[in-house]
This record gives C-alpha cells, sequence and structure tokens, in this order.
C-alpha cells in the first residue's frame, strides 16, 4: 500500500475549484441544514482530468475555498501531479496558516484531484490502484441523534436494526448523564445485547464528567466511548483512558478532529486512544492518511474512517489486515452520503445493504459533483 502506482512524469497544467452547498435531508442541529462541498478539478500536462473535492458540514467552507483558489493552485500548478510528491512540500508551504484545520482540509482538495486522475491514467478505480486487501466492509448505521427526542432516537435505532447494521453509534452528552442513560437503555433494548453500541460525545466533557458518565454508561456496555474530551487534550484522555483500563475497559476512539499523522502517533503511543477514525478530508486527503493507517498498524491498534462513506468506503478496502486487530467498519450516518443526498453526477462508487459496503464498478474515485 503505497503511491507508487500514482507515479507519474505529468505535471499539474490547471486546478480550478467551485463551492457547492448541499442541503441535508436530516439536518445535524437546526443550524446544520446543509454540507459544504469545494469540487475540484486538475488538468494534467499529459491530458488526464482528475475530480476531487474538499468538504467542511458548517464552519469554514469559504475559507477552505480561499485557500484552494489562491494559495494551493499558485503553488501547484507547473509542479508533478503525483499526490506523494506534491503533498509534503504543499503542507510545508502552507505552514503559516496551521499545520492542520483548515490547511489540510483545503489540502485534501488538491490530492483527492490527484490521485482521482492517477487512477483515470491507469483506466482503474483509486482502490484498484492502491491494491485491494478485502472486497467488502461492515458498515455501521450512525446518525447525529442528540436533538431528537427519545421516541425518534428509538425508531432511527429501528430503522437501522431493519436495514440489517449489527453495530450503531448515537451521541451522548445531554446535562443529565441519567438522561443519555435513559435514552441509551431504551436504544440497547431495541439492539439486543449481540449488536454493538457506540457511543460519541463530541468533546462535550472534561476529565471528571467523562469519568463519572463512563462510569453510569457502563451498564449499556459501550463498544467504544467517541471523543469524550475536548480533541486535543492529549493528557486528559491519556488520564480517562488509564481510568477506564482498570474499570469499565471501554476503549477511546478519536480521530475525526485530528488533522496531522503526527497527532495520531501522538494519542497512539500515549496510550491516549485505542481506536482511531481519520477523516480522509480532515487529514489532507488520501496521501497522508494512508500514512495515519501505517502509523494505526504499526500501533495495533483499530481504524475506522470517519464519514463520507463513498470515499473511506474504497479506501478501507485497501488497508492492511493486522492479525488481532479488528477490521476496519464504514461510517453511514443516515440519509448523509452525498449519493443518497443527490449531489453526485454519476451512480455512487459504494453500495451499502446488510450492514456491509461493497464498491460499485468506477474509475478514479468516482466522486463527481453535479
Ligand atoms: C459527526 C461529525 C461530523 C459530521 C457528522 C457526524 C460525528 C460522527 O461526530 O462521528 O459521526
Ligand atoms: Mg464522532
Amino acid at each position: 500500500m503505497d503511491a507508487a502506482g500514482a507515479a507519474t512524469s505529468a505535471t499539474i497544467a490547471s486546478f480550478d475549484t467551485r463551492l457547492v452547498r448541499v442541503p441535508l435531508t436530516r439536518p445535524w442541529a437546526a443550524d446544520v441544514t446543509s454540507v459544504g462541498v469545494v469540487a475540484t478539478h486538475v488538468v494534467r500536462s499529459d491530458g488526464v482530468e482528475g475530480w476531487g473535492f474538499s468538504w467542511t458540514p458548517q464552519i469554514g467552507a469559504e475559507a477552505v475555498h480561499a485557500l484552494l483558489a489562491h494559495d494551493i493552485t499558485a503553488f501547484a500548478v507547473g509542479r508533478s501531479a503525483a499526490p506523494d510528491e506534491m503533498w509534503l512540500p504543499a503542507w510545508q508551504h502552507l505552514h503559516e496558516a496551521g499545520g492542520g484545520g483548515v490547511t489540510t482540509i483545503a489540502l485534501a482538495g488538491l490530492d483527492l484531484a490527484l490521485w482521482d486522475a492517477a487512477a483515470r491514467a491507469a483506466h482503474t478505480s483509486v482502490s484498484t490502484l492502491l491494491g485491494r486487501t478485502r472486497s467488502s466492509v461492515r458498515a455501521y448505521g450512525s446518525g447525529v441523534n442528540l436533538h431528537y427526542s427519545e421516541d425518534e432516537l428509538v425508531a432511527q435505532v429501528r430503522r437501522w436494526v431493519e436495514a440489517g447494521f449489527d453495530a450503531v453509534k448515537v451521541k451522548v452528552g445531554k446535562p443529565d448523564v441519567h438522561e443519555d442513560l435513559d435514552r441509551m437503555e431504551a436504544v440497547r433494548e431495541v439492539l439486543g445485547p449481540d449488536r454493538a453500541l457506540m457511543i460519541d460525545a463530541n468533546q462535550r466533557w472534561d476529565l471528571e464528567r467523562a469519568t463519572r458518565s463512563l462510569e453510569v454508561l457502563a451498564a449499556v456496555a459501550p463498544a467504544w466511548i467517541e471523543e469524550p474530551l475536548r480533541a486535543d487534550d492529549l493528557a486528559g484522555h491519556a488520564e480517562l483512558a488509564a481510568r477506564l483500563r482498570s474499570s469499565s475497559g471501554i476503549p477511546i476512539a478519536v480521530g475525526e478532529n485530528l488533522h496531522t499523522a503526527y497527532r495520531f502517533d501522538d494519542f497512539l503511543r500515549t496510550g491516549a486512544a485505542q481506536i482511531v477514525q481519520p477523516n480522509v478530508v480532515r487529514v489532507g486527503g488520501i496521501t497522508p492518511f494512508l500514512e495515519v493507517a501505517r502509523i494505526s498498524a504499526a500501533h495495533g491498534a483499530a481504524l475506522h474512517p470517519h464519514l463520507l462513506p463513498e470515499l473511506s468506503g474504497p479506501l478501507a478496502l485497501t488497508l492492511p489486515d493486522v492479525p488481532g486487530v479488528p477490521a476496519p467498519m464504514a461510517e453511514d450516518v443516515e440519509d448523509a452520503g452525498f449519493g443518497a443526498l443527490g449531489a453526485l453526477q454519476d451512480p455512487s462508487p459504494v453500495a451499502i445493504a446488510d450492514g456491509t459496503l461493497i464498491e460499485v464498478n468506477h474509475v478514479g474515485l468516482g466522486i463527481r459533483f453535479s
């Protein structure tokens, strides 16, 4: 699994970007009713074209677009079109804008377009170019549902069970943990004892509140606790992990708000997390995502890519099989895939049925925005 398949002597002839707002049919909060996509398009000196994108649900789409349209375009045009030759110099060039966050989110728009072009040049899909290690991955049902009533939440979980998911993820972090417990008990009742229940606090707790909350929520046997604390609180996560090791044993999952391979290494090296969830866009694209995958495999940590099933799913098919480490799962947030939202020009590159994601025949990434 390396970038060898993407090697090329072609250079970047042109790069253009456009900002698209994709309405959510199922809002993620009162003020999150659409997601921002910056669609990108590269033309190489050999005439091959590639389509990529950047993405940010609520905050920063215009900033990402500006960074891509100005600094990244000016840097990229004329340079090598091989994504792994581009990535590090481009990241170093952007360092005044910060090492992660908007910087890496924007860089993904270039990296994805270059990978798409590399696969199109070989008349194949990106996952074939990288080398598939499996033909399918489990998918889990997920929802942005802290604002749902308990009845709405239970109805959502019923839909997932009916759709054949054997693992689901729901939000916790109500002001009173006993309300969380009531909701999770209702969810657990629908799931039964054998389906996995993951819980996600989206950074809502501090160390003491997380400790107390997880003592209570251990009753529903969560398969992981996701983002219990402020995402950059490395020491807090390490302390919470130590407390959990000597109590409920619930593992900590983080990564949707970590932006560099270095940061993933920090969390794994210090035992602050046991499961990592890099978001392919937020880490800066496929090139750094593969680096995060190498790091997590070296630490023996499970990796479940965050969101974006049309992008994350095919990449999960290429991740190495690490003995003793659970296989990657894809996350299917209800009604939020680009295909489901009607945002794609071509048929979706993936299909999810019975809790399993497979690829549908396509070239490149198979993700062009209409
Ligand atoms: C999440 C994050 C961002 C957008 C949608 C959902 C959530 C998850 O934290 O893990 O699914
Ligand atoms: Mg999350």
